[in-house]
């Protein structure tokens, strides 16, 4: 059976560039069922058994777009042997909010950072080991533009597709925080897979309802959420998001030397 690699990151990260740097002419456009997102799918060059499915620039697994309601019923759904992350590399800091979701889905990640054309011009450097050590993910820096790195991601990506081992997210949240998830999971039955708990236990503390009407049977996490949100004062959501910014801030404060002023340029 073909393997499939689904392709995951911002909107323009330069996701279309590397989807066409990946496929060639090998392509098939439609939309996904039911609505009219683009669905494009396409072969690897040099691997006539994996298929790299293009997801719609997101950025984050919130279903507050029908671009991210359609990326994520994918990869919940249809469970991809891998994704590939495409980060900007010029705009990581907001490009890792979106990282740190595709983590817990379950699925074995490798990140590929862009634009490193444009990053090594700036002077400025982004720490790829450390990153990856922080990310629990291999990491590798591609410019999709000038095809660098291209093969080599798209290699690895097909290793770790093979390998079947699902991603273990590295990232814990506040103690507190941990503690209601677990309790969470534990009342999710056999039919949500094991890789999956944790992702649905985030949502379900998120009080995603498009995730618990996904479901055949919906805990009840009242106690959970009342519980935490007495403790942190906040709403779920909201303390789920703030702990993800300041565990992205700790990435860029480790990983990334600015030299550059502002926001890179891509021009
Ligand atoms: C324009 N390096 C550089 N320097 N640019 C890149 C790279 C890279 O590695 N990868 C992509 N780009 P998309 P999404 C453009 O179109 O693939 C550029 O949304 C322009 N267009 O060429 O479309 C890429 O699919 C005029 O830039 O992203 C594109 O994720 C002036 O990043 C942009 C300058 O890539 C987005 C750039 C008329």
């Amino acid at each position: 059976m073909a393997i499939k690699i689904a392709l995951a990151g911002n909107p323009n990260c330069g996701k279309t560039t590397l989807f066409n740097a990946l496929t060639g002419s090998n392509q098939f456009v439609g939309n996904w069922p039911g609505v009219t997102v683009e669905k494009k799918e396409g072969k690897l060059k040099g691997h006539k058994d994996v298929i790299i499915m293009d997801l719609p620039g997101i950025y984050s697994l919130s279903p507050y777009t029908l671009e991210e309601v359609v990326a994520r019923n994918y990869l919940i759904n249809d469970k991809p042997d891998a994704i590939l992350n495409i980060v900007d590399g010029t705009n990581i800091e907001r490009n890792l909010y979106l990282s740190t979701q595709l983590m817990e889905l379950g699925i074995p990640v490798i990140m590929a950072v862009n634009m490193m054309d444009v990053v090594e011009k700036s002077g400025d450097k982004i720490h790829i080991d450390k990153l990856s050590k922080k990310l629990g993910c291999e990491v590798v820096e591609i410019s999709a533009l000038k095809g660098n790195g291209v093969a080599k991601a798209a290699e690895k990506a097909v290793k770790i597709a093979n390998r079947k081992d699902a991603a273990v997210p590295v990232h814990k949240f506040a103690p507190e925080v941990e503690s209601v998830l677990d309790s969470i999971e534990n009342k999710l039955g056999s039919d949500i897979p094991e890789e999956q708990k944790r992702f649905f236990a985030i949502k379900l503390l998120e009080k995603d309802d498009k995730i618990s009407a996904q479901m055949k049977r919906v805990p009840d996490v009242a106690e959970e959420i009342d519980a935490i949100e007495k403790e942190l004062d906040d709403d779920t959501e909201s303390i789920i998001t703030n702990e993800r910014y300041v565990y992205i801030s700790s990435i860029i404060n480790e990983c990334y030397t600015k030299v550059s002023k502002g926001k890179l340029s891509t021009s």
